[in-house]
């Protein structure tokens, strides 16, 4: 396992990730509401906000921004991802290699895994080549663990979560991106569950500023390391005030109040 101190992904153990993977995942569709954010540029800048610890976009988004905004922005190479237009059972085309990802000057990689979907070992078996080259590079590895598949009838009960967790821990992952399991205590079942692999929120769909920030709050008070977010910041207009936010929970430890407070 690679301690994260020794990564750029954190920052005094925190994590804060901005993901951007949406077009390809969700479609334009998600680019709707601000419509700004269709174009990456408006995004990377966003990304260059302090609180954020790494930027997850795909290949064609990180070969076509990625070196104008080297020295601001870590990037966080997600090696695989399938459109909203694939039917069939979950799945997820593997588009770049980790070792084309340290090439292009990644800090990190990320990779999806859909625990349960019959198509799991072979997501495993892709992940494995992922991991093992990420750790050539020294790349610390981040696993989008999200069970879902025919099996599975609820994908963020709790044992499931501690599974996707467990996962994580039992594949080499060091980060598991897992979805919010309802409480902090759930969260520290899936923590533990993680051992010595650092667990992250994933952020959902937007919800309001209250309750997005208490389930960050539940998450570092259930000792995960912090959140990777799309939606809930940049389909704000105010997105930079909530990294104001989401930084002072993550990387200063503050209350949900005072974190309201600093976006005025
Ligand atoms: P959000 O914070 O917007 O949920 O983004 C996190 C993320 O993992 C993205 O990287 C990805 O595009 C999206 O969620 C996938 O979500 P789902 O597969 O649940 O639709």
């Amino acid at each position: 396992m690679l301690p994260l101190s020794d990564s750029d992904l954190a920052r005094d153990g925190k994590v804060l990730i901005l993901a951007y993977d949406h077009g390809l995942e969700h479609g334009p569709t998600d680019f709707e509401s601000v419509p700004e954010t269709m174009d990456p540029e408006t995004v990377w800048d966003i990304a260059t906000h302090d609180a954020v610890t790494a930027f997850a976009v795909q290949k064609g988004i990180a070969e076509a921004y990625y070196p104008s905004y080297a020295d601001d922005v870590n990037l966080l190479a997600k090696l695989n991802g399938t459109s909203n237009l694939w039917m069939g059972e979950p799945d997820s085309a593997v588009n770049w290699s980790a070792e084309y990802a340290a090439d292009l000057g990644a800090s990190a990689i990320g990779f999806t895994l859909y625990g349960g979907s019959n198509n799991e070992v072979e997501m495993a078996e892709e992940f494995r080549d992922a991991q093992e080259t990420a750790r050539e590079h020294g790349l610390p590895v981040v696993m989008w663990s999200y069970p879902r598949g025919q099996g599975l009838k609820n994908d963020t009960s709790p044992g499931t979560i501690a599974y996707a967790a467990r996962m994580a821990l039992e594949l080499g992952a060091d980060v598991a991106k897992v979805k919010y399991p309802g409480s902090r205590e759930a969260m520290e079942w899936a923590v533990a569950a993680a051992g010595p692999t650092k667990v992250v929120m994933s952020g959902g769909s937007k919800t309001t500023d209250e309750s997005f920030l208490r389930s960050v709050k539940d998450v570092i008070d259930a000792g995960g390391v912090g959140l990777a977010v799309g939606r809930n910041v940049w389909q704000r207009e105010n997105a930079g005030e909530m990294l104001d936010a989401l930084g002072a929970i993550i990387h200063e430890g503050a209350t949900v109040d005072a974190a309201l407070a600093r976006m005025g």
